[in-house]
């Protein structure tokens, strides 16, 4: 089949890039280019909070409020307001699904489309400075525009998933996406207030030598995962885990490598959720040629039982994330 992809050049702003692609969507109505739009700029107002995050305590302590003359609230929660807001003006979510939320958040019955969302992951990364992120999906609903909105129309398989992706708060701000046409990063340039294209057409390379797992936790880990992580000291890979999903999963993206968040006996069924974590980035990794399994299923083939489910996680490099799961399999 021919590739219909639009090659833009690197320095393309998001704007651009988003109405240039619009074709490619399966409905080119506008209305998920409008979705990608408010989501991108409630990641800027989010990351002006995050930058301003280590001089709370100042703020406080000279009893000051924000310029809003809001008091001051926690990121995390601050940011699923910012979001959750940003989408609910355009009219295009008929609702959102947040790890933030216990609920789902009903927005507008004549909304076409679902965001499931985890506005602020790895907040507790916030107060050492260390990179954190905002993961996010988007669905068509299924039942009719103009009814209320139901739980079939949330609890869809990551495989329905219309676009994906994820904020990126590090040394810069970048936002990477897929609307399953490949896997484009833009890096945000504050001064100017826009994200141009700088990763065009990424790919994870099918081989890496770097391990993500929290190692802390290596006794009690099932035999496979145990074997896995001392396959990769004999390998002499290099362990990199920030604690910080987003920021692990970017850096793999880029040089290649697996990441792992697997069950434990604290968590029988790994600590990562499967609508606000590992759906987006499963889809990501899959347009960018990766692998992402629960070690025994395909994440994108399961069929969701509540919103707040957990699934082990195995995301990554084709090769890497076959061979860890192979043990699952014998
Ligand atoms: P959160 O959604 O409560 O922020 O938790 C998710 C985070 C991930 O960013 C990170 O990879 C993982 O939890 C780290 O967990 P652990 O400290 O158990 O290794
Ligand atoms: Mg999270």
């Amino acid at each position: 089949m021919e590739d219909s992809r639009i090659a833009l050049p690197i320095g393309t702003t998001l704007d651009r890039f988003i109405k240039k692609k619009q074709d490619e969507f399966q409905y080119a109505s506008g209305e998920l280019s409008q979705l990608l739009r408010d989501i991108a700029l409630a990641g800027k107002v989010v990351n002006r909070e995050i930058n301003k995050a280590g001089l709370i305590n100042i703020v406080g302590a000279i009893g000051t409020q924000n310029v809003q003359g809001e008091d001051q609230q926690k990121l995390d929660v601050l940011a699923n307001i910012r979001f959750t807001r940003a989408l609910s003006k355009g009219g295009e979510a008929c609702a959102v699904i947040s790890e933030e939320d216990d609920e789902i958040v009903d927005l507008n019955n004549h909304g076409r489309y679902v965001i499931a969302i985890d506005p602020l992951d790895g907040s507790s990364n916030i107060d050492v400075n260390v990179s954190i992120g905002t993961i996010f999906s988007i669905f068509r609903r299924v039942t009719p525009v103009g009814s209320p909105i139901q739980e079939i129309d949330v609890l869809q398989k990551g495989s329905e998933q219309v676009a994906a992706g994820y904020l990126l708060y590090g040394s810069s701000t970048m936002l990477v996406y897929t609307t399953g046409h490949g896997v484009n990063g833009f890096t945000y340039e504050p001064s100017l207030g826009e994200y141009f294209l700088s990763h065009p057409d990424m790919s994870i390379p099918e081989d890496g030598a770097i391990y993500s797992i929290n190692e802390g936790s290596f006794n009690s880990f099932a035999a496979p995962v145990k074997n896995y992580v001392n396959y990769c000291k004999e390998q002499k890979y290099s362990g990199r885990y920030i604690g910080s999903l987003v920021a692990d999963f970017h850096r793999n993206l880029l040089k290649g490598g697996i990441y792992i968040y697997p069950a434990t006996d604290k968590d029988k069924n790994g600590k990562l959720r499967l609508m606000y974590e590992c759906n987006a980035l499963a889809y990501i990794i899959e347009q960018a040629g990766g692998v992402a399994s629960t070690g025994t299923e395909r994440i994108l083939e399961i069929t969701p039982s509540e919103l707040h489910q957990r699934v082990p996680f195995f995301v990554g490099s084709k090769n890497m994330v076959e061979e860890a799961i192979s043990g699952f399999k014998k």
